[in-house]
């Protein structure tokens, strides 16, 4: 992209709406604007960054054998009226009607829905397990949205739901969902804890929320300093093997950690190296036994012939409070530095000289050489503000063209997350980066 085409829309100034660093950035890097209280458009470098997340959410959840679909985002009333929750919901539900006068709602998440298609397409054990999920807008009208995209009233989710034939099936999809979400987060680059949660309004007795630390979160938690050290890098389980998912859940489960709703004052004595702060819930995930199957009559017919209610359970992942929540993990006073892996653009080529035919032409080959992938800082400015934006908007590399070098054929390459600087030839500066 030729940021002088773009519209990636930098602020210098902090703008006064913004309470936390990253909710600043997001809106000083031109990565979204507020369209309406907690409803936000995604300009396109923030937009690239929520595909980046939900395309690796997307390869985690199907390595673990989850099916990717998509439903609607508007509902109709029928089913929530079925499951007992369109009364419960409150005021958090938004209603509409259509031309019909009949109920219709948007969404705030699937359970329901997808019951339903499973219920008028699954008729046996046989078919079972199943997970599904979808990455889609929801909406709940939030009495206090804040913090940007951290709690908007729009909001992008990732949701997950799973069927199996009974307990011990349900707890082997739950346990899948465990290594993926464990995987997904390491591979956006930050630390998420999984911390015994309180089910809420969604019911069930077995549930997780994934924390990340962060001194401007929303929920207080308890933790063992372990999890700080603790690397949960790749480890070879096979999702297929139950004895392998039992290993890996209660090696990423043993240690002390909840928020304050579960916290037990005498589990948390025991914890030697104990350490309290403030985390940003970016998933959550619920065992929820039948207790929407039950409501709506989803029943299999079991091994011996008879009607079995299938046990439930459901996963979400927070992707668009991810990108908020990504930047308050990663940040400086200078601006954001994005992990590579969701990054909007690998690197950024910053032409010092616009208009000098050396500087020019080396940058033109270094921005095909990334078939239009990098940024193209090509705007006609002095060099400092170019410099500001480039660390503002956090280029993982920031590839610099100035006319000494360039009729040498050399840049200056400079690695956002550690400052470092090297000077090298175009060819080897592109290598470092691929
Ligand atoms: N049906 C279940 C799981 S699929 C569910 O809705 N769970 S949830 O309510 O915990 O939401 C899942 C994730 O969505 C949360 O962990 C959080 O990261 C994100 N989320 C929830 N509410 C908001 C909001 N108002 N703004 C941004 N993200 C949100």
């Amino acid at each position: 992209m030729r940021l002088s085409r773009s519209l990636i829309p930098t602020i210098k100034e902090t703008p006064s709406e913004a309470q936390i660093a990253s909710h600043r950035l997001m809106l000083r890097a031109g990565l979204v604007r507020q369209t309406a209280s907690g409803i936000y458009a995604w300009l396109p470098a923030g937009w690239k960054v929520l595909q980046n997340i939900a395309r690796i959410v997307t390869e985690e959840q199907e390595a673990v054998g989850a099916q990717a679909m998509l439903m609607p985002t508007i509902q109709s009333s029928e089913l929530w009226k079925q499951s007992g929750r369109y009364d419960a919901y409150g005021p958090e539900m938004l209603r509409l009607q259509d031309r019909h006068g009949r109920d219709l709602l948007y969404g705030p998440t699937n359970e329901e829905m997808l019951t339903d298609l499973v219920r008028q397409s699954v008729n046996s054990y046989r078919d079972l397990p199943q997970i599904l999920f979808h990455i889609q807008w929801k909406f709940r009208d939030e009495v206090r949205p804040r913090f940007g995209v951290m709690r908007g009233r729009e909001f992008l989710m990732k949701d997950a739901y799973s069927f199996d034939i009974d307990y011990e099936g349900a707890v082997v999809s739950y346990r899948k969902m465990m290594l993926a979400y464990m995987r997904t987060f390491q591979r956006l680059g930050v630390k998420a804890i999984p911390m015994v949660a309180d089910t809420g309004p969604i019911g069930g007795d077995l549930s997780h929320e994934f924390i990340i630390l962060a001194p401007t979160g929303e929920s207080q938690v308890f933790y063992d300093a372990a999890y700080e050290e603790m690397d949960f890098t790749r480890k070879a389980v096979d999702h297929e093997n139950p004895d392998d998912l039992e290993r890996f859940f209660n090696e990423v489960t043993h240690n002390y950690a909840a928020t304050d709703e579960k916290h037990d004052e005498a589990a948390w004595a025991k914890v030697a190296q104990q350490r309290e702060g403030r985390g940003i819930e970016v998933g959550h995930i619920f065992y929820f036994g039948t207790k929407y199957s039950q409501p709506m009559g989803l029943t299999v017919a079991g091994r011996d012939g008879t009607p079995v209610v299938p046990h439930m359970g459901s996963y979400g992942v927070g992707v668009s409070r991810l990108v908020g929540a990504l930047i308050e993990a990663h940040h400086d006073e200078a601006g954001i530095i994005w992990p590579d892996s969701v990054a909007p653009f690998p690197a950024v080529i910053i032409n010092l000289k616009v208009g000098d035919a050396g500087c020019d032409a080396l940058c033109e080959q270094a921005y095909a050489a990334f078939k239009g992938r990098a940024l193209y800082d090509d705007r006609d400015m002095r060099a400092g503000g170019k410099f500001a934006d480039a660390d503002l908007m956090g280029h993982p590399w920031q590839i610099v063209v100035g006319p000494r070098g360039a009729a040498t054929g050399m840049v200056e390459l400079k690695r956002r997350a550690t400052g470092e600087k090297q000077e090298l030839s175009l060819e080897a500066a592109l290598a470092l980066i691929t």
